[in-house]
């Protein structure tokens, strides 16, 4: 796949907009121009939607909020019964957290706007949750690690940060979103969220923390997304970065 998929959807059909994209036969081009073709087939679906009672406007950005972004077909649901968060690789101590140890932990609640490299922003969301560096301390980073990597038990997406980024007090494991626990659709019960950056950065579905010697590039860098992707400063964006 050569852009972002998101599979927003109408009477519980997946509707991707890959199809458009696809159509257009886009190759490894189509990485670094997809967010501003994207960026016009939304206007132009805004456009006809106006006007059409068809019911394209179930598919569309719904006034500027969050669209639902997934490169899984499908994920599974966690709850609280069986959501469990590991911590290995390059630490003393390897474990596991489950959702009431999390909520047990300190708390950090940040409210900034979310950007999404394609081109959408949604102000002011509030995003709660334990500081990633304080599991990484619990952990015991030992001193050779460098990064760390992410995954999502959607069984698919990666990220990754350097461990100075990871360290960052705007860097979170998300248990709330718009205060209120992290649905399903947005990457609940747990999330990452990095406030500073790009909202690719911010794995939904987050199963697992690996402290790593070296960055390992996340599933849409492989395909071309800067590994550092600060808001205003990557991706050939100019965005005002976030207060
Ligand atoms: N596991 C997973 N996390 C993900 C993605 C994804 O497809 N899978 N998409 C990313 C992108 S590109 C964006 S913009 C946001 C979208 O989050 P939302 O679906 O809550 O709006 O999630 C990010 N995290
Ligand atoms: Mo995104």
């Amino acid at each position: 796949m050569n852009s972002e998929q998101p599979e927003e959807r109408q009477d519980g059909r997946p509707v991707g907009r890959r199809v458009f994209l696809g159509t257009l036969g886009l190759g490894a081009l189509g990485v670094l121009t997809a967010p501003v073709l994207q960026r016009g087939l939304e206007g132009f679906l805004g456009r006809v939607a106006g006007k059409d009672p068809t019911g394209l406007t179930g598919l569309l950005p719904n006034g500027g909020g969050f669209r639902y972004y997934s490169v899984a077909a499908s994920v599974p649901h966690r709850t609280a019964a069986d959501y469990r968060l590991t911590i290995d690789g390059l630490v003393d101590h390897p474990r596991s957290h489950t959702l009431a140890e999390l909520r047990a932990l300190p708390q950090t609640r940040l409210v900034r706007d979310v950007q999404c490299v394609t081109g959408w922003r949604v102000p002011g969301t509030p995003f709660q949750g334990v500081r990633l560096s304080h599991l990484l301390d619990a952990a015991g980073v030992r001193p050779s690690a460098k990064a760390v990597r992410f995954t999502c038990f959607d069984g698919t997406y990666t990220e990754s940060l350097t461990l100075d980024q990871a360290r960052r007090p705007d860097v979170l494991v998300a248990l709330r979103m718009q205060d209120e626990d992290i649905s399903h659709d947005h990457g609940g019960p747990v999330r990452l969220y990095v406030a500073p950056m790009y909202f690719y950065k911010s794995a939904k579905w987050l199963s697992g923390i690996t402290v790593t010697d070296r960055v390992k590039p996340g599933y849409w860098e492989h395909l071309g997304y800067d590994v550092d992707a600060w808001v205003g400063r990557s991706n050939g964006r100019t965005d005002e970065p976030t207060s």
